[in-house]
């Protein structure tokens, strides 16, 4: 039916350069569409309505900024989580509690481009405290609490053009790990002519130290390489997890058409990093401070509150050229590789070459061997670079066109997804042969399997996430919205079950067995342990101060009515704060309010929770608002006023609810 249409849009993505190759691939390697009997799959996926999903997958949203929760196999979609986006749905981003989460050291910054979440671990194995995610474009890592699923912090990475290769965890959750995309003059704000590349511009490694108890992340030290670009990573596991791996590309170091001028080597490398041993030399002294400016938004813990801004003026930074001992290594990598996986025994380090035509594995025993036989080719700003046939396992033949990323399933078997011939391949990770291929609709990016990136992964479901849906679904327009693919792979053959379109650009996710985390997860705000500056912890306590200009509006709801709900008082010329508190204690009870004329957005406030939106009046008037959340059969009666006079005005400031 669609095998069709996915040839063509095949031969679309072929660029004449790849089309000799491609046919070269394609003979001998016909990849069928499979399916499994409509009925058979319709069956896997069904939850009886009331029934719950096996388990969470955790999708970014590119684009989009934020972190979708859907329910797997069901593909139903649970939840948006907010984090580097405004939201106007639940107010993130426009209240007052969460305005400060998006200061950077560019300013207030209420977009950015999220790329890959990573579940924290405990021995290599998702534990359900937190989930990271990385801004790609003005370079953060936002941690999720998985208790309330809302962010609670926003940290900034110094020294970073586009954080790209991150937020990969360590197999206990000692650091989180960024690198930078795009290498950039070194020194802050340098101003430089863009020819100067090879000489002024550096690449830089991030690793952030996440503290067990409160989650709260901290950059440790950075390592400053050669300026490459730095696209993925991924933290040993097992035998390998005082390592970190970073793939790279541009090693030609061109700053122009790179398209062409970053394809000319025949290898790149993938930086393989002891973290123990830089962490070790940081705290003998080994490293240099530098100036720096960025930023650490957050909650404090796991209260309830405004989050705070801290503005950081220095980093550590270990630099590979000014120090004698080894602590990174280079493993040359074919060509242009994107993704770096490793496998759950922590031996295998599979690289994804974008433009490769194998799919190269290296042993991480064969790298400690050739380190200890210093087989070494070269050195770059004292980087040794390991002989590649000294740390090489295999080489994948025949994997498709366009290799981007590799996932495992426990059992032996790899499964790489391959962008330009639109595939996944699975293969053995005894022979390195490939062992099943199958059609994935069109142009898959990542894939992710069920417990992915762990050291036991549940392997029974995989989904590929795919950059255009074409004729997938009923047409939207220009613009379809990007799908996923929900594979069953718990037998010998992989199989298709469903076809879902998603939201904003999907780009990597992760999944966590439901019975993990769910017990953990909170119903209510704990309104005793309501620590909110501007709470209103008794109804009976509503009331609105003046400060000089600015009016606060101490305001409580509860079914179905606010207090106070008439107010009089305000002049041209303040500034109003609401703050709200539902006084609800039941799961699920969300109260909001929305004022005429206001200029951001609504406030949604789940029970036992204070939020605050600021509005400034432009005119005088009677101003509606009303409750946005459909809370009870009288939730259209839960309104008010608020009177707004001139600024000379001496109407009395005043708050009443029938009294
Ligand atoms: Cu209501």
């Amino acid at each position: 039916m669609n095998k069709n249409n996915n040839k063509r849009l095949r031969g679309i993505l072929l660029g004449a350069g790849f089309v000799a190759l491609a046919a070269f691939l394609f003979t001998g390697c016909p990849s069928e569409q499979r399916m499994l009997d409509s009925g058979d799959a319709a069956q896997k996926v069904y939850v009886a309505p009331g029934d719950h999903d096996e388990f969470y997958g955790f999708f970014s949203g590119g684009y989009s900024g934020q972190l979708s929760v859907w329910g797997l196999p069901s593909a139903r979609m649970l939840k948006v989580i907010p984090v580097f986006s405004q939201d106007p749905e639940t107010a993130y981003g426009y209240s007052e509690e969460t305005k400060p989460l998006f200061n950077t050291s560019y300013g207030f910054i209420p977009w950015d481009d999220s790329h890959h979440p990573h579940i924290s671990q405990t021995d290599g194995n998702a534990d359900g405290r937190w989930i990271f995610i990385n801004a790609n474009n003005t370079p953060r890592i936002a941690r999720i609490d998985l208790e309330t699923f809302q962010t609670k912090e926003i940290l900034e990475l110094p020294n970073t053009g586009g954080n790209h290769a991150s937020s990969y965890v360590t197999s206990n959750t000692e650091y989180v790990i960024g690198a930078t995309r795009f290498s950039i003059p070194y020194e802050k704000d340098l101003d430089v002519p863009i020819d100067s590349y090879s000489d002024e511009f550096r690449g830089s490694l991030s690793f952030i130290e996440v503290d067990q108890e409160t989650g709260m992340m901290e950059v440790d030290f950075q390592i400053v390489v050669p300026p490459y670009n730095y696209d993925l990573g991924r933290a040993g596991k097992g035998i390998s997890s005082d390592w970190v791996f970073f793939t790279t590309y541009n090693t030609e170091e061109a700053h122009t058409m790179l398209e062409v001028n970053a394809s000319r080597n025949d290898k790149d490398f993938i930086a393989a990093v002891n973290w123990k041993k830089a962490a070790e030399l940081v705290r003998d002294g080994h490293g240099k401070t530098m100036d720096a400016e960025y930023y650490h938004n957050h909650y404090n813990g796991k209260k309830q509150g405004y989050a705070v801004s801290e503005v950081k003026n220095e980093v550590t930074v270990l630099d590979t050229r000014e120090i004698d001992e080894n602590f990174i290594y280079y493993l040359p990598t074919p060509k242009s590789p994107h993704g770096v996986d490793v496998d759950p025994t922590g031996e295998y380090i599979v690289g994804g070459g974008k433009l490769a035509t194998v799919i190269p594995v290296h042993s991480f025993s064969n790298m400690l061997e050739a380190i200890e036989n210093d087989d070494i080719d070269d050195y770059i700003d004292g980087i040794p670079v390991l002989n590649y046939d000294a740390t090489i396992a295999g080489e994948v033949e025949n994997p498709g066109l366009g290799p981007l990323h590799t996932e495992f399933d426990g059992k032996g078997y790899a499964y790489t997804s391959v962008y330009i011939s639109s595939e996944i391949v699975k293969w053995s990770l005894e022979t390195f042969e490939v062992v099943d291929r199958i059609d994935s609709y069109y142009s898959i990016g990542h894939l992710m399997i069920t417990g992915g990136d762990t050291v036991d992964p549940d392997a029974q479901y995989m989904v590929g996430l795919t950059k255009t849906a074409k004729d997938r679904y009923l047409p939207t327009g220009p613009k379809q919205n990007h799908p996923a693919q929900l594979y069953d792979i718990s037998g010998d053959k992989m199989e298709l079950l469903l076809d879902f379109p998603t939201i904003g650009e999907p780009h990597y996710a992760q999944s966590i067995k439901a019975d993990k985390i769910v017990d953990q997860i909170a119903k209510i705000y704990e309104m005793e342990e309501n620590d909110h500056p501007d709470a209103l912890l008794r109804m009976t306590e509503n009331r609105v101060e003046r400060r000089g200009n600015d009016v606060h509006i101490y305001m409580g709801a509860t079914r179905s009515h606010f207090r106070p709900d008439n107010i009089e008082g305000v002049k041209l010329g303040d500034d109003v704060y609401v703050h709200l508190t539902n006084m609800e204690q039941e799961w699920d009870v969300v109260h909001g309010i929305a004022i005429k004329g206001s200029q951001s957005t609504e406030l949604l406030v789940p029970p036992g929770q204070t939020k605050t939106i600021k509005w400034t009046p432009t005119r005088t008037g009677i101003y509606p608002f009303y409750c946005t959340a459909f809370c009870s059969a009288l939730h259209q009666e839960m309104q008010g006023y608020i009177r707004v006079s001139g600024p000379d005005s001496n109407v009395e400031l005043t708050w009443s609810t029938n009294e």
